[in-house]
């Protein structure tokens, strides 16, 4: 099924005429509204009228992160005050949070595409979905929520935390929809499995899962555990939030909402716009948006765009699920690596639970990698507590790694439940290095 026809099934060229309709109110907005913008704008000898259709879009400036922090708090905000009706915060791992206000239109556009998504993963009006993200600051609960209200679904507010009392409720009314971190859903399975409740016992259908990276490997196994289909869902705080993005019944990408949020994908490091298929670093302009339009926002996400015609019917691009990040890809003497590679080596192996960290240190000038992944339960109660088939396993698994990454490492192999587990966004890097 399918939420908005009209926006999600037009054609190619009805979109462009939309998207350059859109850019060109969106700019002569942002220089009338912000000055930020205007100074920019003009440092470039650009006026509105210079942009008329969506290719144009190549002539207007980057905004980054860091230009909201230096504007922060409300620097780059356009709409007045008064229409400000929510304001939400993402924290980084350094400075300022981000503040993002939204207008009662911004929500509602949000609602609206929150609800295209919802709809896309087979969620109707008759769900009971239960959101697991957090509620508060973070975009994750309260976007999510009110597009499950627009849909006309039932709402369950868990937020995270109190797993115990969460997996009684799913079971108890009968929940068939969840939303929350990939991790979580497998903190939730690993509830489940302590209180001897079984996944057949759940009427659980369907998982809009995001806000960290995952793999195939993940979604088989959260799949498998929680006996449900598992989609990607997608988005940012500064540009909405849940919903820039979400996977249809292919499974194969992300269907973009292009009519609000305009993607890009540029190499990033000479900032040039690469084609359709390449991979590089995700740019979004919000077309509609008021409270903080941004204009060419250079996510540090890495992905590619796909725009080969899809058999759920919609139009719409599709982008790729999220490899890494940019500034988040670790370089370890001198190799980028990303953590989804380390994932998908550990979860292509039976004995290895969805357990993991990453340790990066320098230990006299030279960076070291160590991996420690959780062996699973019934492997471990297979005798993996005596000493040698542990050293085995740790071989084996710094061999895989040694082909995929090129770099060697040293593998420690932990005992069921010892990783920390997580309820928002997982940490499972630490790079030591930052520190010293
Ligand atoms: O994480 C918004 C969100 C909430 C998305 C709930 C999906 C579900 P931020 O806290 O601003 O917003 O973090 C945004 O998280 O740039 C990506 O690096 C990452 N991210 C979000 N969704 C995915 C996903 C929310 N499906 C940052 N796959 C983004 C991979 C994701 N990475």
């Amino acid at each position: 099924m399918i939420w908005n026809e009209v926006k999600e099934t037009m054609s190619r060229d009805e979109m462009c005429e939309l998207q350059g309709r859109r850019l060109h109110k969106l700019v002569s907005y942002v220089y009338h509204n912000t000055p930020f913008y205007r100074r920019k704008l003009q440092e470039m000898d650009l006026t509105p009228d210079d942009i008329r259709t969506i290719d144009d879009i190549v002539k207007l400036p980057f905004t980054t992160k860091q230009d909201l922090r230096d504007n922060y708090p409300f620097g780059l905000q356009a709409a007045p005050q008064s229409e400000i009706i929510r304001i939400h915060a993402s924290s980084g791992t350094t400075g300022h949070p981000t503040i993002v206000g939204y207008t009662r239109k911004d929500i509602s556009v949000w609602s609206e595409c929150m609800a295209r998504c919802l709809t896309s993963y087979g969620i109707t009006r008759g769900d009971i979905f239960s959101v697991a993200y957090g509620y508060g600051l973070f975009t994750g609960g309260l976007g999510v929520h009110y597009g499950v209200e627009n849909l006309g679904a039932a709402v369950l507010p868990a937020s995270t935390g109190n797993t115990e009392k969460h997996v009684l409720l799913l079971r108890d009314l009968g929940a068939t929809g969840i939303a929350c971190t990939p991790s979580y859903a497998l903190h939730l399975a690993e509830t489940m499995d302590r209180l001897g409740i079984s996944k057949d016992s759940l009427k659980l259908r369907v998982g809009a899962f995001g806000a960290e990276p995952w793999t195939e490997n993940m979604r088989a196994e959260i799949e498998g555990r929680l006996g449900i289909k598992a989609f990607n869902l997608y988005g940012l705080s500064e540009i909405m939030g849940p919903c820039v993005s979400y996977e249809c019944s292919a499974q194969n990408g992300s269907h973009i909402n292009e009519d609000h949020y305009f993607p890009e994908i540029i190499d990033p490091s000479t900032l040039k716009p690469l084609p359709v298929g390449r991979q590089g670093e995700l740019v979004f302009t919000t077309l509609t948006k008021e409270g903080l339009p941004l204009i060419r926002y250079r996510t540090r996400d890495l992905t590619s765009l796909d725009d080969t015609p899809c058999s759920c019917g919609r139009t719409s691009i599709k982008m790729t699920k999220v490899v890494g990040r940019s500034d988040d890809m670790l370089i370890i003497r001198g190799i980028n690596v990303f953590p989804s590679q380390v994932e998908s080596v550990l979860l292509d192996m039976p004995e290895c639970a969805p357990y993991y960290k990453l340790m990066v240190d320098r230990v006299d000038n030279l960076d070291t990698l160590t991996v420690q992944v959780e062996v699973r339960q019934e492997y471990f109660d297979q005798g993996f507590d005596t000493l040698t088939p542990i050293t085995e396993l740790e071989k084996r698994i710094a061999s895989r790694l040694k082909n995929v990454l090129s770099i060697g490492s040293k593998v420690q192999v932990k005992a069921p439940g010892s990783i920390e587990r997580s309820e928002g966004k997982s940490k499972f890097v630490i790079d030591n290095r930052i520190l010293k």
